[in-house]
């Protein structure tokens, strides 16, 4: 050991749960139990992710059938890792994952608490190459006397207790956040298997010159949306244009808006009326991040993200979340249009 200072007061998350419960004088310790299950369906994910990848890489120099069929296996085996941690956690009482047509409800456990929706592996059109992919999670409270079907997960992501995502990426990035809450950013060690906290309390930057959408759209996007990223692009005289960043996967391109600041859009479209990504596991937990971060998060009809309802479980919704400014410069051009 050299003479660099070694944190040996390092905050795990596993340290960080003990601590937020401790916090809460009424907590049963249920939900500290469920994160646990989480935090180890993560770490196995992202474990199985970059097994996979060198599977590939062989399999690219030499098999000639076997890329397509592991994609595959990798988000059913995401999905089935998610599942069995919730349901072994014995506090979820039911789950909703994208992966599943129906909700799964845990009859082993009847007086589970909870209601988790998930996507295991979100972007996996991006696994092929490599390229970052995450899993988005969203913790909801049953009510009093809930009956414990998926209409209990029906409701304004303004009921979510906790939300947040991990990014499998050059390393496992955790973010999670609270309800009342602040939002903490934790990266996997995989000598220690610990997810350490690395982004205590993260900020959003109020701006930055930075959007990220899928612009082979816009020939679909509505008038109030093309203003809008036109005016990114040609600022006017002496203006300087935004750069643009898009990677395909919902978790990354949030992930670094989070960081860097700037605008992340999935609008919906002619195309696409009711937009592409989906409420319950994917708008909704990020746009709980984004307001905990001091962003904001709002859907296709300029409404808080966070108060619309889903009709279905698989519902989607068209989304704008960033830097706050950024966000209502959008909201703006909707008004000007009416
Ligand atoms: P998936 O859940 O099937 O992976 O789709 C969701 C992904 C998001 O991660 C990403 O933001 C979006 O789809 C990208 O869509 P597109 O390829 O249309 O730009
Ligand atoms: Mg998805």
């Amino acid at each position: 050991v050299g003479k660099e200072a070694i944190n040996t007061d390092i905050i795990t998350l596993t340290r960080f749960l003990t601590e937020e419960q401790v916090k809460h004088k009424e907590a049963t310790g249920d939900f500290t139990l469920l994160c646990h299950a989480l935090q180890f369906a993560f770490k196995s994910i992202s474990y199985y992710i970059r097994r996979a990848s060198l599977i590939n890489l062989s399999g690219l120099a030499g098999a000639s059938n076997a890329t397509g069929d592991d994609q595959k296996k990798l988000d059913v085996i995401g999905n089935e890792l998610f599942i069995s941690a919730m349901k072994s956690s014995g506090r979820v009482r039911l789950l909703v994952s994208e992966e599943e047509e129906e909700a799964i409800i845990f009859n082993e456990y009847p007086h589970a608490r909870y209601a988790v929706a998930c996507d295991p592996i979100d972007g996996s059109s991006n696994l092929d190459a490599g390229v970052s992919v995450g899993t988005i999670f969203a913790i909801y409270k049953l009510a009093e006397g809930a009956k414990g079907t998926k209409e209990d997960l029906l409701k304004p992501g303004t009921e979510m207790v906790a939300s947040g995502f991990t990014m499998y990426g050059a390393s496992a990035q955790l973010v999670i956040t609270m309800k009342d809450g602040g939002v903490n950013g934790f990266t996997l060690d995989t000598s220690f298997g610990e997810f350490i906290l690395t982004h205590p309390n993260m900020r959003i930057p109020k701006k930055r010159a930075i959007y990220s959408v899928n612009e082979g759209n816009s020939l679909y996007w509505e008038e109030p949306v093309k203003e809008y990223i036109n005016s990114l692009k040609y600022p006017g005289e002496g203006g300087k244009p935004y750069s643009a960043r898009y990677i395909g996967s919902m978790v990354a391109d949030a992930y670094r808006t989070l960081l860097y600041g700037g605008i992340f859009a999935y609008p919906a479209d002619k195309k696409s009326p009711k937009g592409k990504l989906r409420i319950l596991y994917e708008c909704a937990p990020m746009a709980m991040v984004f307001e905990n971060a001091g962003g904001l998060a709002v859907d296709s009809n300029m409404r808080r993200m966070l108060e619309v309802v889903p009709e279905h479980i698989h519902d989607r919704s068209g989304i704008f979340l960033g830097s706050e400014s950024e966000v209502q410069k959008v909201i703006d051009a909707h008004k000007k249009h009416g």
